[in-house]
Order: structure tokens, then C-alpha cells, then sequence
């Protein structure tokens, strides 16, 4: 069966910092409520490169404990701090996390021999396997099928997680690494990524829509891809309907209506105003209630 996994948000106070009752809160929801495969903890969707590193290790330690094994975790580490990076990477390790990532490093147009260095370093010291963040739309950064197979000669480099909307490298990945794990990034795209045997997904919508989404899972699963094309069609009415009404904002305040304290996002992310707390509540209404 595929995998599920939300990526974790992280709870802000007004302030700014971090407020780990509404993170456990939203780790609770995800295990009671979404019976979700997986978290994908400290990645875009948890606003983590606006942390410094005492915040995440912080939001490490207290999803790991939240979670007392009851699901897979995975802890992004990346950033543009090496030292930091493969500080972290011991951290979450000695936490007890099988599963690290590392979003590709950005902004300085890295060479690849400068971005092979990073991943080699980020894994060597620590026994845990690293899944490689893909994410082109917002690092600039787009690895080829031949980067890709340089980085999974350490063998500590088990797979991607693809957020790409570009479906041929998504298949020629696939056909070319039939062994590593890929997990797609787009929820939007989760059926044609399917259609291209990814191993799963991991998304920021799935922390309200879980239960659809691992029903198209089922349903593309069980060879039902009519059932299959709705569930993603219902999906991507509710994630166009988040995308007009500011994405991690919107889920946070969704959440509330929910029960759960998730808390606001960290500047310069949006603060909810009237308008988009009544959008929120809107889309709360037609999906969730
Ligand atoms: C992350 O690190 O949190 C992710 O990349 C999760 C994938 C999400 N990407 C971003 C940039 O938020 O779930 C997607 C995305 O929010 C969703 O498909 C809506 O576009």
C-alpha cells in the first residue's frame, strides 16, 4: 500500500514563536483523527526555514514524543547552514528518527559537485537514510536523472521527495531507480504521480483531507481509476479553494474550527484578517462539517 504523509505545520504564537502545544495538537490530529502513514516534520509547510535551530530542534523532540512511534516521521534537516544541517541531522538521529531529508541547497546557484558535497556530509556521520527534497519552483534548484544517480552512490541516499510538476523526469526517475523511494509533492498532482508508481505522497493538505486522499490511494490501488479521478477532482476543488484563501494560513484556522490549536503562521507569512478568517470557515463548512 502507498504511503500518506502530512507535512507537519508548525503552531506560532502572535509573536512569533513557536508554540509546541499546538504542534503536539496537530501531530494528535494527524494520528487520532487522519490515521495518517507518516509526518514529514520540519519542511516547507513548517515554515522551517524562518526557524532558527533551538526552534527545531525543539519541534524535533516534541513530535517524536508525541508520536511514541506510532507512525513514520521523517525530519527535514536542509538548509543553507551546513554545520547547522549536519548538526541537526545528528540531533534528530540520536532522537531515535529513522528518516532525515535535506531540501537541495538554494540561493547561491550551487554547483552540483557543491551540492553532492552537502548531501555526503550532511549523511556521514549519522547511521539514519536521507530522502533528497526536491523542489524546484521554489530553490531553482532541478537535479537530472544523471545528478540523481550520483547522489544514490552513498547509499545512505534511499530516495526524493519530488515536488515537481515535470512528469516525464518524475517517470524517467522511476523507471531509472525502480528501487529508491519517491514520494510526490504536489497533493494537487497525487493521481498522475500515482499513475508513475511513486511510493506515496507527502503534502500540507492531507493534515484536513486524509481520509480522501488515502481513499483515491485505495480506489487507484484497486485498479478504480474513474473513483480514483473524482476523489483527486473533490481534492483539488477543496486545494484550489485553500490556494485563493492562503495556504498555510488557511489550514491553521481550518484546524481551529476543528478544535485544534494550530495557532498562526510566522512573518512575513500572512496574519488571518476578516476576510480570510471568513474564507476559512467557508471551506471548513462545504469540506469538513
Ligand atoms: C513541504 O516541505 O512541506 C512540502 O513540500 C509539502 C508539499 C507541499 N508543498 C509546499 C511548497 O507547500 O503539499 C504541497 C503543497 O502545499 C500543495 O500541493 C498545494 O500546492
Amino acid at each position: 500500500m502507498k504511503k500518506l504523509y502530512s507535512a507537519l505545520m508548525t503552531a506560532f504564537n502572535e509573536d512569533g514563536t513557536v508554540n509546541e502545544k499546538g504542534v503536539r495538537a496537530m501531530v494528535r490530529y494527524n494520528i487520532d483523527v487522519n490515521h495518517i502513514d507518516g509526518l514529514y516534520v520540519g519542511g516547507s509547510t513548517g515554515e522551517a526555514f524562518m526557524l532558527n535551530q533551538d526552534e527545531k530542534k525543539a519541534i524535533f523532540k516534541a513530535v517524536i514524543d508525541e508520536a511514541d512511534g506510532a507512525i513514520d516521521l521523517i525530519a527535514q534537516v536542509g538548509g543553507l547552514n551546513l554545520i547547522e544541517s549536519k548538526e541537526l541531522a545528528k540531533y534528530v538521529t540520536d532522537l531515535g528518527y529513522k528518516t532525515i531529508s535535506a531540501v537541495t541547497p538554494f540561493y547561491y546557484n550551487f554547483s552540483f559537485e557543491q551540492i553532492k558535497h552537502y548531501y555526503n556530509e550532511i549523511v556521514k556521520d549519522v547511521d539514519t537514510q536521507l530522502i533528497i527534497y526536491s523542489i524546484p519552483a521554489l530553490t531553482g534548484v532541478s537535479l537530472s536523472i544523471d545528478q540523481f544517480a550520483e547522489l544514490f552512490e552513498n547509499p545512505k541516499v534511499i530516495g526524493i521527495k519530488y515536488t515537481n510538476a515535470d512528469f516525464y523526469l518524475l517517470e524517467r526517475c522511476r523507471q531509472a531507480f525502480p528501487d529508491k523511494l519517491i514520494l510526490s509533492g504536489f497533493d494537487e498532482m497525487m493521481l498522475p504521480a500515482l499513475a508513475l508508481n511513486v511510493d506515496g505522497a507527502i503534502g500540507s493538505t492531507f493534515n484536513l483531507n486524509a481520509k480522501k486522499a488515502k481513499e483515491e490511494i485505495a480506489a487507484f490501488e484497486a485498479g478504480d481509476l474513474t473513483k480514483a479521478l473524482q476523489l483527486q477532482k473533490e481534492s483539488n476543488d477543496y486545494i484550489t479553494d485553500l490556494l485563493q484563501n492562503d495556504l498555510y494560513p488557511t489550514i491553521k484556522l481550518i484546524f481551529k474550527e476543528l478544535g485544534v490549536d494550530a495557532g498562526y503562521c510566522k512573518a512575513p507569512m500572512s496574519k488571518p484578517n476578516p476576510e480570510m478568517i471568513a474564507g476559512a470557515k467557508a471551506i471548513c463548512e462545504k469540506y469538513f462539517k
